[in-house]
């Protein structure tokens, strides 16, 4: 094959990587910066790339590819890990049978998120390893080489991302890809069935690879020192920084970290000689912590001298790096105006939101998707939102403590991805709450993907299909109605209100296509 160069974001250079490593199995579910991965091996690989209703079950449906012998990716965002961290405790204690890449893509500074924790304290906390790219073309390479080590030590491997390295464009080499692996079907109690009987000691054995991950990432080449000679100051860092540091090696030695965990003497090796030591990381101070047991002369977040909060960024390392810098400014005759995002002209949620409004609810508990923008002015028609399938829970439990006219708001997607147990939960504990599935057969927040609910599959083929009213009335709801938010909306707040001031849990379908999707349909 000839020697062929693309430009590639990070997401879709991870999904090349995957195809090159020889994967079977792609299965993610949606969340900015991680969706273009699945969307990119949907469109070019000609095996199997689709979308699971959630994390947790995109990682077991993985895990379970493995147990067949063979490779397989797993997508997800920074939050979508807490989803899937039941399983993924638990397979670094079992081991996995063929290589098993998790690729999670952290959001610093929460640009799409409801915050900015940083994945490798739960990569530390599942003793497994974590490969951080700077680049397309790193990631690429780090993805193939999370497969061998997940192979060689038994171990899912995690890829942090950012959404600057996901979502930034570098050219990429492209080679031929790998065979995929025979299916073989895997049976080993010991390491695949996890009874209390077999923890301890696929615990001890879990142990038993930290060390030898130590010799890997040391011999990987991953972890690497830039020193030239009388160097008195340096820059420890790792992913998307480390493409920032680089404009500053001329002045500043430096020391990238690619792999997880590493040999703290590195850390030690580096400051030797070093006056002044900068720690520049995306995400909270993992590195820095863990330099600040060898030196008192390091600057970054848990020193104070860079925010702990927010993207680490550019123009903020420059502020830091380069004495006397000042920003340049441009002047403009008035500010310019503040652009939050907004509901789209003519979005269903926005009509349902106008007849909820007229209905007047106690409270309303949102959920996280397009429609958690009804929070904002003009409609300010949520009270809260948390995190993924909370709406219904939240819901649930404010009305066993007597409050009634409680609303809870879930889309479509979000019912599907951790809605249903809540609701089945609410059934069960008698509380009186309503609950509204806003159904715009899209996850329209991240891109407009198909759901279960649509019988799509992320390949745009035609899959099984979910039908919502059946699976409420199977939770065992009190009752459901289906409407358009469009039409007759005095009737649509009767329908609440009527709902709101019943006993029991009762089912609102909303159903209106997105309109974003519809029109891309038309067109
Ligand atoms: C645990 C987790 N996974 C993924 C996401 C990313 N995400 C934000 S909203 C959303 C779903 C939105 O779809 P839906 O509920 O159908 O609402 P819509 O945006 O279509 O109105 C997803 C997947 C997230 N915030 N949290």
């Amino acid at each position: 094959m000839e020697m062929q160069r693309q430009l590639l974001s990070g997401n879709e250079a991870i999904g090349r990587g995957a195809i090159e490593a020889g994967i079977s199995l792609a299965v993610g579910y949606p969340g900015t910066p991680s969706t273009e991965i699945i969307e990119y091996l949907a469109r070019h690989f000609s095996g199997q790339a689709m979308w699971a209703a959630n994390e947790k079950v995109a990682l077991e449906m993985a895990i379970g590819a493995t147990y067949a012998g063979k490779r397989a990716l797993c997508t997800m965002k920074h939050v979508g890990l807490n989803v899937a961290l039941d399983p993924l405790m638990t397979a670094a204690y079992l081991g996995v049978k063929a290589g098993l890449v998790v690729i999670v893509a952290d959001d610093p500074g929460a640009y799409s998120s409801q915050n900015e924790q940083d994945t490798r304290y739960l990569v530390n906390f599942a003793k497994i390893p974590c490969l951080e790219p700077s680049d397309s073309q790193e990631a690429k390479d780090m993805v193939i080489k999370a497969f061998d080590l997940s192979e060689r030590f038994g171990l899912p491997v995690i890829v942090r991302s950012v959404t600057r390295v996901s979502h930034s464009y570098s050219p990429v080499i492209i080679n031929e890809p790998k065979h995929e692996n025979p299916t073989r079907i895997i049976k080993d109690p010991p390491t695949m069935i996890a009874v209390p009987s077999h923890v301890i000691a696929c615990h001890k054995r879990l142990n038993e690879k930290q060390p030898k991950l130590i010799e890997w990432s040391n011999e990987s080449g991953l972890n690497q020192i830039f020193k030239k000679r009388g160097q008195k100051k340096g820059i420890i860092t790792c992913g998307v920084a480390y493409a920032y540091a680089a404009e500053f090696s001329d002045d500043f030695a430096i020391l990238k970290i690619g792999a997880y965990p590493f040999d703290e003497r590195i850390i030690k090796t580096f400051i030797r000689g070093l006056d002044e030591i900068w720690i520049l990381e995306e995400g909270y101070p993992f590195i820095e912590d863990i330099a600040l047991k060898y030196s008192k002369k390091i600057k970054g977040r848990r020193s104070g001298h860079i925010d702990m909060e927010g993207e680490l960024g550019t123009e903020a390392l420059r502020r830091h790096l380069i004495p006397n810098y000042s920003i340049p400014t441009i002047q403009l005759d008035a500010p310019l105006p503040g652009r939050p995002p907004v509901m789209c002209q003519g979005c269903p949620h926005r009509e349902f939101y106008k007849s909820l409004n007229e209905a007047k609810p106690t409270f309303v508990a949102g959920d996280i998707g397009c429609y958690t923008l009804g929070a904002a002015p003009p409609l300010k028609a949520l009270d809260t939102c948390l995190c993924m399938g909370a709406s219904i829970s939240k819901a649930a439990g404010m009305s066993l403590q007597g409050v009634n006219g409680v609303v809870a708001v879930i889309g479509d997607s979000t019912f599907i991805h951790s809605g249903i147990t809540s609701l089945i939960s609410a059934v069960y504990n008698k509380a009186n709450i309503l609950v509204a599935i806003l159904d715009n057969s899209a996850v329209a927040m991240t891109g407009h993907q198909p759901t279960p609910a649509t019988g799509v599959t992320a390949k745009g083929e035609e899959g099984g299909k979910i039908d919502l009213v059946e699976l409420c009335k199977a939770c065992g709801v009190d009752s459901i109605e289906v409407f358009s938010p469009y039409e007759d909306k005095e009737k649509n707040t009767a329908t609440i209100k009527d709902k709101l001031n019943s006993k029991g849990v009762h089912v609102v379908i909303s159903k209106a296509p997105c309109i974003l999707s519809a029109r891309k349909k038309k067109a």
